[in-house]
């Protein structure tokens, strides 16, 4: 069966490279913007942001970077547009509960995995690329924080090529929930589902691939049964960039009770904490987190291309 080819949502800006690779059915690779505008510090902020879309470029696919520019979700970034996300700092963080606020507002926003997988798909493309997903945070099961990027998984399909959950998350309960809400986790060469920083976690994935062909024949059959869920592949970051997990969790400790102490709250949660790792590690976890976001987007175009040739 062949990919369907849909019309991008009229209410949509989309960059006329992305809109002419989709009405041609060539591979495009969703990309979001909160990673850079609160999940990385300025300036490697916006240098990640380019180099992942040329990775992408380079492997053959169309770059499509996700984001609301004056209340318009746009699809595909220019350069400049992209440096504005990575420095200013007072953009907004859009979930999917925010998204048509910030529309009706006329407001820029980034999006999140679960407002930038909506985004996409009404775009028409099934592939993301990102870092790391949200999920189920330690003493969720008093606090009830668990990200709506799990509840979008669970109705949107599109695939998530991630490094999996950091335990700044209780990896456990995140798995247990995304088996609850349907959704296929789905380890990409590796039978662990892999904690972002490192490759192990203590945790088996339900499901294994091993080539982009066998992950794009994967979407297929999901999308084609209308299963009606999103797919986590979980990539583990290369062996070569992975930090020590005794390592990481002592900076993850720190950052965690910091956050306790100063009484951070909602969604102002994980961009804490994501800026006191990189503080607290000296610029390590950085390392770390750029190198597992290239290495996902090698790896998720090569599906994306895989996935347009069926
Ligand atoms: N994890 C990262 N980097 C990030 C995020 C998570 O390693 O940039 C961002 C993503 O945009 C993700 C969001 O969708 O944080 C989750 O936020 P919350 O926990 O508030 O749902
Ligand atoms: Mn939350």
């Amino acid at each position: 069966m062949t990919a369907a080819v849909t019309t991008p949502h009229p209410m949509l800006a989309v960059a006329p490279q992305v809109r002419e690779a989709l009405a041609a059915g060539r591979p495009v690779v969703a990309l979001e913007s909160t990673i850079i505008s609160h999940g990385m510090p300025y300036p490697q902020n916006v240098a990640m942001a380019r180099e992942v879309e040329q990775i992408v470029r380079d492997g053959g696919a169309v770059p499509a970077t996700i984001a609301i520019l004056d209340g318009r979700p746009t699809v595909g970034l220019s350069d400049e547009q992209l440096e504005m996300f990575g420095q200013d700092t007072g953009i907004r963080k859009v979930s999917v509960r925010d998204l048509a606020h910030v529309v009706a507002t006329g407001v820029h926003g980034a999006t999140t995995v679960a407002s930038t997988m909506r985004i996409a798909a009404l775009a028409g493309i099934r592939l993301f690329v990102t870092g790391g997903l949200g999920g189920v945070h330690q003493g969720a099961e008093s606090s009830m924080d668990v990200s709506a990027d799990l509840t979008e998984l669970s109705r949107t399909e599109v695939a998530v090529v991630s490094a999996g959950v950091k335990s700044i998350l209780d990896i456990g309960r995140t798995l247990e929930v995304l088996e609850t809400l349907e959704v296929p986790v789905v380890g990409y060469g590796t039978d662990e589902f892999p904690s972002f920083f490192s490759r192990s976690s203590g945790l088996a994935v339900p499901m294994r691939v091993d080539t982009p062909e066998e992950a794009a024949r994967l979407m297929r059959a999901s999308f084609d049964l209308g299963v009606g869920t999103g797919i986590s592949i979980a990539n583990p970051v290369p062996a070569e960039d992975e930090m020590a997990r005794d390592d990481i969790d002592g900076v993850i400790a720190r950052a965690l009770a910091e956050c306790a102490e100063q009484g951070v709250t909602g969604k102002d949660i994980t961009p804490f904490l994501l800026g006191r790792l990189v503080e607290l590690s000296e610029g390590r976890s950085l390392e770390t987190n750029l190198a597992l976001v290239r290495n996902n987007a090698r790896v998720g175009t090569a599906i994306a291309v895989a996935f347009a040739a069926l």
